[in-house]
């Protein structure tokens, strides 16, 4: 896909009050602000317009959009995030995105964390983690199957969301870490697998001809760099204190 457009958040003063299952501190505003900054200039320079939402300080999470909705070519899904104290930022991004697509809230009472829902090409993978349940992996699936779009269920034995682990490089290619190196789901693609020491570096995105890595993932940046496309590192070290990746700082909408 081609990125013509992303939608962004400005972190919030309360960021240190985000959910996290790491004990790696509490992010400090200013240096947050100061890391999105160089993400939306990475987004920027890799081609894509980006819009930039003001902070939602009562949200100390609203800076991660990906989780609260999913763009399809022809309409923006809006999930219902599985952590209760998240729900309100659907609302809270509701006008911008309809304002692109048209908006469908996801059907009925079960959970989804746009996190969790990985595209390549003409197949969605949709994990069932802590934050995305049954019934709101069945909803989504119903709706890009009348899309003609495939839906393959992922299990998430490890990390916050399907996406904390993998993520496209291109159709055929994912990069991900080892716990999922030999998923069945993936077992067709073409797999990049992080080092050890390099795990939250699978949180790479792939915008137009280039990728965007955590800073400081040297084997990383080698790996992807030998496939031939070029690497735009950004430190992440704030987002990683609440659990937040590259992938979860930007709506992404484009031509396929
Ligand atoms: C949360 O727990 O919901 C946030 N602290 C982190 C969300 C990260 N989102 C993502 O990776 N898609």
């Amino acid at each position: 896909m081609r990125v013509t457009h992303a939608i962004c958040r400005r972190p919030g003063a309360s960021v240190a009050d985000g959910l996290t299952t790491v004990d790696e501190g509490r992010p400090d505003p200013e240096r947050t602000c100061a890391q999105f900054d160089a993400y939306v200039a990475a987004l920027r320079a890799l081609g894509a317009t980006v819009d930039v939402l003001d902070p939602l300080d009562d949200h100390p999470d609203a800076h991660y959009v990906e989780d609260v909705a999913v763009i399809t070519p022809d309409a923006v899904v809006l999930t219902r995030p599985g952590a209760p104290q998240r729900r309100a930022e659907v609302e809270a991004i509701a006008g911008d995105l309809a304002a692109r697509a048209p908006v469908i809230p996801l059907p009925g009472d079960g959970t989804l964390d746009g996190g969790d829902v990985l595209r390549l090409g003409d197949t969605f993978y949709v994990g069932r983690s802590a934050r995305t349940d049954a019934a709101g992996a069945a909803a989504f699936a119903a709706l890009v199957h009348e899309r003609d779009f495939a839906c393959v269920e992922v299990p998430v034995p490890a990390g916050l969301h399907l996406k904390s682990s993998v993520n496209a490089l291109d159709d055929e290619t994912v990069i991900l870490t080892a716990d999922f190196a030999d998923a069945p789901a993936f077992a067709a693609l073409r797999r990049l697998v992080v080092a050890s020491e390099e795990t939250y570096a699978a949180c790479a995105l792939r915008v137009n001809d280039g990728v965007i890595v955590p800073a400081g993932s040297p084997r990383t940046r080698a790996g992807i760099e030998a496939l031939g496309l070029a690497v735009h590192e950004v430190d992440t070290s704030e987002f990683r204190k609440t659990d937040g990746g590259l992938t979860c700082l930007s709506l992404r909408f484009g031509t396929i």
